[in-house]
C-alpha cells in the first residue's frame, strides 16, 4: 500500500534490520496481530449475538468468566499454536502454562504470558477492553520440555511486549525494546496501519487514574499523594484531573498518549494489590518505559521483580517519570505501598 505500512510490512522490514533474526519473533507477533483481528470482530459485534454476559464459571483468581473471555483466550493461544513460533502459554484464564506438542511448536524457542482480554467487566456496557501479551525466550534447553522457570523470568528479561485496545478504534501497541510502535485497525482493509510510530510519554502529565471508592483502605503514604493531585497549585498544574476507566489498557493507552499516572496499589486486604506481573504488569511496564517512563510497585522497578508463582500480583504505579517518582517520594515519606 502506498504511504501506509502495515502491521506485517513493519515487523519484516525491523527484522532485516537485525542481521542475525532468524525471523521466529516477526512470526509469532504477525500470529498475535491475526488473533487480535480475529477477536477484533467478536468484540465488535458483541451486542449482535449471545456472547455477551458470564460463561457461568470462575477462573483461577476466582473471578467471573465472560463469554468474550473464553473465546479471546481460545483464539489467542490457537493463533499461537498453529503459528509453530510459540512453545506454550500462561494465560490469566488457566491456572496451569500450556505446552504445545506439536511437531513445528517442539523446536520453538518463545514462550507467551497472556492476558486475553483485560477489563472484562467492561465489555457488557460496550467500553474499551484490552490484550495484554509478553513474550520471553525459553531459559530450559531447546526441544525438552518447558518448565515454570521458563515462564517466571524478571519482565527486563521480556523480548517483546505489548497490547491491543478494542476502543473507539481498536490499536496494537508493542515494543521489542527498541522504542514503541501503535498501529491502528483500517477495518476497511483488515490490517494494523502503522499510525503512531516511536510513542514517547509525555514527562509529566495532568491525569491520575486509581479506584479511588478504596480511599479508606489506601495506606497513609497513597492518602498523602492524593492529596497532592487534587491540591490547587497553577504552576505543576494541579488539581489533576482524575480519570479511571477501570480497564487497564485503556488507562494507560491514554495516559501513554497524554501523560499521567495510573495506580493500583496494594490495600490493607490485598497488599500486593489485584494486577498480576506476568501478564498485566510486565508488558504494560515494557512498553512504558520504552516509551521514556516509569513503572514500580511503589519503590521497586516492575521488570526487576523476581515472580514467585504464574499468577502472582504486585502493586503499581505506572506512566509520566516525574508523577511516578512524585508518588514514590510521599510513599517513602509517609509510609505504604
Ligand atoms: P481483569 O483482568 O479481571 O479484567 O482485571 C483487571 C482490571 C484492570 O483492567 C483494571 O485496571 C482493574 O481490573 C480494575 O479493578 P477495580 O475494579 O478493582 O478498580
Ligand atoms: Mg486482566
Amino acid at each position: 500500500m502506498i504511504g501506509v505500512e502495515t502491521l506485517d510490512e513493519f515487523v519484516i522490514r525491523k527484522q532485516t534490520e537485525y542481521p542475525y533474526a532468524r525471523g521466529d519473533l516477526s512470526r509469532l507477533l504477525r500470529d498475535l496481530g491475526l488473533a487480535a483481528k480475529v477477536v477484533n470482530r467478536e468484540v465488535n459485534k458483541a451486542g449482535l449475538v449471545d456472547i455477551l454476559g458470564s460463561a457461568g464459571t470462575t477462573n483461577v483468581q476466582g473471578e467471573e468468566v465472560k463469554k468474550l473471555d473464553v473465546y479471546a483466550n481460545t483464539r489467542f493461544i490457537a493463533a499461537l499454536e498453529l503459528g509453530g513460533q510459540c512453545r506454550g502459554v500462561a494465560s490469566e484464564e488457566n491456572k496451569d502454562f500450556i505446552t504445545f506438542h506439536d511437531e513445528v511448536s517442539k523446536n520453538a524457542k518463545y514462550i507467551v504470558a497472556l492476558d486475553p482480554l483485560d477489563g472484562s467487566s467492561n465489555i457488557d456496557v460496550n467500553i474499551s477492553v484490552g490484550t495484554i501479551f509478553s513474550i520471553y525466550r525459553r531459559v530450559s534447553p531447546d526441544h525438552s520440555p518447558l518448565t515454570l522457570e521458563d515462564f517466571l523470568q524478571k519482565g527486563s528479561q521480556q523480548a517483546a511486549a505489548g497490547y491491543i485496545i478494542y476502543g473507539s478504534s481498536t490499536m496494537l501497541v508493542y515494543t521489542t525494546g527498541y522504542g514503541v510502535n501503535g498501529f491502528t485497525l483500517d477495518p476497511s482493509i483488515g490490517e494494523f496501519c502503522l499510525s503512531h510510530p516511536n510513542m514517547s510519554i509525555p514527562k509529566t502529565g495532568k491525569i491520575y487514574s486509581v479506584n479511588q471508592g478504596n480511599f479508606l483502605s489506601f495506606s497513609e503514604g497513597l492518602k498523602q499523594y492524593l492529596r497532592y493531585c487534587r491540591e490547587i497549585d497553577k504552576p505543576t498544574n494541579r488539581p489533576y484531573s482524575s480519570r479511571y476507566i477501570g480497564s487497564m489498557v485503556a488507562d494507560i493507552h491514554r495516559n501513554l498518549i497524554t501523560g499521567g499516572i495510573f495506580i493500583y496499589p496494594g490495600t490493607a486486604d490485598a497488599p500486593k494489590g489485584k494486577l498480576r506481573v506476568l501478564y498485566e504488569c510486565n508488558p504494560m511496564a515494557f512498553v512504558v518505559e520504552q516509551a521514556g517512563g516509569r513503572a514500580t510497585d511503589g519503590a521497586r522497578r516492575i521488570l526487576d521483580i523476581e515472580p514467585g508463582e504464574l499468577h502472582e500480583r504486585t502493586p503499581i504505579f505506572i506512566g509520566s517519570e516525574d508523577m511516578v517518582l512524585k508518588a514514590e517520594e510521599f510513599l517513602r515519606k509517609f509510609g505504604g505501598c
